[in-house]
Parts: structure tokens; sequence; C-alpha cells
């Protein structure tokens, strides 16, 4: 008996300081492994490693955070995932465990012509899908990011598409969970990975659909520095997810 109530109280103790991120990627078939944030240094140069540097499942806490981009440190990765314009790219988390708030994946082109050296810094971002609250109320309806949970430590599948006339290239792709649990306390939750855009396209969003990250998110937007527990709030039916509109391509 004991044994069993230690293993519950070892998972709830995990399960009160648990975090997470995107771990790995898929594609097709093709499965990425991730940067693991408690795997040691071993992995920062290995060749075959496609997602930024991030140490800690810890979110950021603050909207003007110059690691909101790609985490911290955010180091470059040493290769890319090669992926045509029009095919699905599937971000994997295990057993994510919030499930209030907005889901967004961002692009941005790496433009110095090499993701292993380029710096996002003032970079203009564009969403490729974001992923709200799909029904019922703020506080306790179903958001994508409660259905995505799988909670039992299969994989947590997040599909995307990239677009399917966008130019080809070396780009950025950021997936973003943005938590909303704590009261006027929201978490972001970023992580990169490189990709080599292949296809025919030419076409790029035009500014309307273009952001700094960070930049487009601050504490006097509503739906960021927001209390679900106000029922004035949390009874609410819809959640207008901030930034520019999704761009199709
Ligand atoms: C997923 O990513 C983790 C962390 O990097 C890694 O340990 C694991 O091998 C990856 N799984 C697959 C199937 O690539
Ligand atoms: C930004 O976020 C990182 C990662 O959570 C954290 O270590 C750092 O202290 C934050 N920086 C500021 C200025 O708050
Ligand atoms: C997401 O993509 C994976 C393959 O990467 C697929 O097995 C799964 O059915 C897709 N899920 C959804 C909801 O589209
Ligand atoms: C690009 O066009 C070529 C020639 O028409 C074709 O073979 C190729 O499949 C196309 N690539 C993609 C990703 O659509
Ligand atoms: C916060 O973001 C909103 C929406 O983008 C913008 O209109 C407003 O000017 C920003 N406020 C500050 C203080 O940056
Ligand atoms: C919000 O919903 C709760 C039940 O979840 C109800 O008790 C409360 O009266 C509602 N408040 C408002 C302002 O509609
Ligand atoms: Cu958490």
């Amino acid at each position: 008996m004991w044994q069993v109530l230690a293993s519950i109280v070892g998972y709830l103790a995990h399960l009160s300081s648990a975090h997470g991120g995107a771990v790995n990627y898929t594609v097709g078939d093709v499965w990425y492994p991730g940067y693991d944030p408690y795997g040691g240094d071993a992995q920062d140069n290995a060749p075959w490693m496609v997602q930024r540097k991030w140490i800690t499942n810890v979110p950021i806490f603050e909207a003007d955070n110059i690691s909101l981009a790609c985490n911290a440190p955010g180091n470059p990765a040493q290769t890319s995932i090669p992926i045509n314009a029009g095919e699905d790219i599937s971000a994997v988390y295990y057993a994510w465990v919030h499930t209030v708030g907005p889901m967004i994946a961002w692009m941005t082109p790496c433009t110095n012509g090499d993701c292993r050296t380029f710096d996002p810094k003032g970079a203009d971002w564009f969403k490729i899908g974001q992923r709200g609250l799909l029904e019922g109320t703020i506080l306790e309806g179903m958001w994508f990011q409660k259905q995505f949970s799988t909670w039992d430590g299969t994989p947590d599948l997040w599909n995307e598409t990239i677009p399917k006339t966008l130019k080809p290239g070396p780009y950025l792709v950021r997936h973003e969970i943005i938590s909303l649990h704590s009261a006027n306390k929201p978490q972001w939750y970023p992580e990169c990975v490189h990709v080599e855009v292949k296809g025919n396209g030419s076409s790029v969003p035009g500014k309307e659909f273009l952001a700094k990250i960070p930049g487009v998110y601050n504490m006097s937007q509503p739906e960021i520095n927001i209390d679900v527990y106000d029922p004035a709030v949390g009874n609410k039916t819809t959640y207008n997810i901030p930034g520019p509109p999704v761009w199709q391509g």
C-alpha cells in the first residue's frame, strides 16, 4: 500500500511542478529528436540537432523577455528538418498538463541564409496556425490545449501545415503554448526548430501578417493579462487569440 501511495504522491509532486515543451518533431513517418533540457551539454553541437537549445521546463513569465523568441538560451541547432511547402510538421509533447490558453505556430525566415547563425532578435514572425477555445467557456470549456493533452504518457501531437505557396528556404518554426491558469500571470512555453522549406512557391506574407517576438504581447492586452477565475471573464465563450491573423499562403 505504501508503495502505491508513494508512487501516487511522487506522481502528484511531479505534476504540481510539471511544465514541458516540444521535445520531438515528426514529418510524415520521420521522427526528429529535439533538445532534451535535462540531457546535458553533449547534445549542444550534435550534428543531428534540429531544435534550438532550452534548458528548463519552467515557463517564461515576461511578455517582453528577449528569450520569448526561442526560449533560453536559444542557441542555434546544427541542422534542419527538410520539409515541402504544403506538408505538415507535428510537434510532440509528453503529458502536457495545462488546459487553458492558446497555442500558436509561427515562422520566420533565416534572413542571413543560414539558421545556424541566425539571430531572431527583431525578426518578423508570421503565424501558420493557431488553436484556441474550441467550445464552451474560457474557464471550463474545451481548449485545443486541453484536447491535445493525452495525460497517459502517449505523445501529444500538434500538427500544422507549412503554407503551400511559401517561398523555399531556411526558416525557424516556433511552437508556442500560452498557459493562462494562473490569474494575471501568463506563462509562455516557446521552442524553435530549424526547417529547410522546399517547393516551387514564391509567396511571402504581407506586413499585416508580421509581428515581433517579443513585442506582440504585453500586459495591457486583456487576453494576456487575464484572470480566468473572474466569472465575468471565465464565463465568456469567446477568446480572441492576440497577434496578427494566420497567413494561409
Ligand atoms: C524525443 O526527444 C527526446 C528529447 O530530446 C529524446 O530523448 C527522444 O529520443 C526523442 N524521441 C524520438 C522518438 O525521437
Ligand atoms: C527571461 O526568461 C528566462 C527563462 O525563463 C529567465 O531565465 C530570465 O531571467 C528572464 N529574463 C528576464 C529579464 O526576466
Ligand atoms: C498529426 O500527424 C500525425 C503524423 O505526424 C498523425 O499520425 C496524426 O493523425 C495527426 N493528428 C491530427 C489530429 O491531425
Ligand atoms: C516543384 O516542381 C517540380 C517540377 O514541376 C516538381 O517535380 C516538384 O515535385 C515540385 N515540388 C513541390 C514540393 O511541389
Ligand atoms: C499592447 O499591445 C496592443 C495590441 O498589439 C497595442 O495596441 C498596445 O499599444 C500595446 N501596449 C503597450 C504598452 O505596448
Ligand atoms: C458564471 O458561471 C458560474 C458557474 O460556472 C455561475 O455561478 C456564475 O453566476 C456566472 N457568473 C456570471 C457573471 O455570469
Ligand atoms: Cu507548467
